[in-house]
């Protein structure tokens, strides 16, 4: 029989809202709902989901869906919609076709909008999911707060440099909107941890003071099977899905972050966002097959280059840096065509790391400087390090439109690290929009 797929709806209402991140420490938030995350939303493979986005902040925002597989003119940038104004409602309407963890999230003055907390989770079941005892959310973040708790604005030249090379770090460390939460789990269980970074900037390296856990899915759902690992490397915008656990009764560990260099001025460190305790026993019903599922690859290795995307850092007179695409900030990229494969070389000829985000689509890794990835994920967002070189693949199915891809550092992408293009229908006629266009960012600058 098959199964009935339902139509859910949400109303998610944005505002300014205080909210306490730990006891006594309360933000000035934006957030939706007035929770920060905002309300973790869940559908099953097949459903509709209906989010009725009101806007009550004092500026104009739209939502991304991120990792969404959403028509073009549902996926909320300013280029596919007209900005929700302040008291104006938008409806966003689409299918959820993949089962995984995807998020949501500001796609408007995103380094100011996101990082007073504009985001919240989106979980999409499904049957083929491994059984677990539990499933739990973890959204990754960090807020740069002054001595009063409130955000900072970096006023002078250096910081404000400082602030764009590295991203926005701060030292306020967040799971689910709060400092250094305790996770309860029972002794003897498995549960589900989907890990999803929020941060604007921070590369969440996931350590559990050494205890292994199993990595099952990331961005684009499941894995093809279980990897047991003691740490993963979580980029802003990427998720993780893993398995943890049987514990013991009584043991406590914490969540950290060990360090990972990816060339900023501030020093990495290893950093603890929670602890876990672990309550009395309780019996268990989970179990994680060998096999999760099948990926079938999309193209082979050696499969011609389509297109080659230049990532590069470069001083500006007036932002101090800028961060480039193809030698120009904010550019529009040439379309691509409904149904043909596109093969993309990922050059990031800078010395430092940037997250790559594609909207819409999942891709596959093909290599990194050459070499196969060690497994083959679906994925939306991936780590470029410096120097190197990534070939993904992936198809424009029809959903034609306009799209993006850009870093996921926030600051990076502001300053210009980003492209819009066009998913077209090749049976149709096609204007050809002019490569690169001076595409003025909103609202950027106002609030540094
Ligand atoms: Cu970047």
């Amino acid at each position: 029989m098959k199964k009935q797929t339902k139509v859910i709806e949400y109303n998610l209402e944005a505002t300014e809202f205080n909210w306490e991140i730990s006891p006594g420490k309360t933000v000035k938030a934006w957030g939706f709902n007035k929770q920060l995350p905002g309300p973790a939303l869940g559908a099953n493979v097949g459903d509709t989901l209906v989010i009725r986005v009101t806007n009550k902040l004092t500026e104009p925002t739209t939502i991304h869906w991120h990792g969404l597989s959403l028509p073009a003119s549902m996926d909320g940038t300013d280029a596919s919609q007209k900005p929700i104004a302040p008291g104006e409602t938008f409806e966003y309407r689409f299918g959820v076709p993949h089962a995984g963890t995807f998020w949501y999230h500001s796609h408007t003055n995103e380094t100011f909008q996101m990082e007073r907390g504009l985001y919240g989770a989106l979980v999409v079941k499904d049957e083929t999911d491994p059984v677990t005892d539990g499933d739990k959310i973890f959204m990754i973040d960090d807020m740069k707060l002054d001595a009063n708790n409130e955000f900072t604005k970096p006023a002078w030249y250096v910081p404000r440099v400082v602030e764009t090379h590295d991203g926005r770090q701060g030292n306020t460390l967040l799971i689910n909107g709060k400092e250094n939460p305790t996770i309860d789990v029972h002794a003897g269980q498995m549960e589900r941890w989907r890990f999803i970074n929020s941060s604007s900037a921070r590369y969440f390296l996931l350590h559990m003071e050494g205890r292994e856990f199993k990595l099952i899915g990331t961005d684009g759902g499941l894995l093809e099977s279980p990897r047991t690992v003691t740490e993963v490397l979580i980029t802003p915008g990427e998720r993780m899905d893993i398995v943890v656990g049987p514990f013991n009764e009584g043991e406590t560990f914490l969540i950290e972050s060990l360090p990972y260099n990816r060339t900023t001025f501030l020093r990495p460190k290893r950093e603890s966002f929670g602890t876990v305790k672990v309550g009395e026993r309780r019996k268990s019903t989970a179990f994680t097959p060998d096999t999760l599922r099948k990926i079938e690859p999309v193209a082979r290795q050696d499969e011609p280059v389509t297109r080659k995307i230049k990532l590069s850092v470069g001083p500006s007179l007036k932002n101090g840096m800028d961060f480039k695409v193809n030698d120009h900030v904010h550019v529009n990229d040439k379309p691509v065509k409904v149904g043909e494969i596109q093969i993309w070389e990922i050059n990031n000829v800078s010395l430092m790391d940037h997250p790559f985000h594609l909207h819409g689509f999942f891709f596959q890794v093909l290599d990194e400087n050459g070499r196969q990835p060690e497994y083959r994920a679906w994925k939306d967002t991936y780590n470029i390090k410096p120097r190197t070189k990534v070939k993904i693949a992936w198809i424009p199915d029809n959903r034609p439109g306009t799209w993006m891809y850009h870093c996921h550092i926030l600051e990076h992408h502001a300053a210009g690290m980003m492209a819009n293009f066009d998913v077209i229908d090749g049976s149709k006629p096609y204007t050809e929009k002019p490569v690169q266009h001076m595409h003025h960012h909103q609202h950027t600058h106002r609030h540094m």
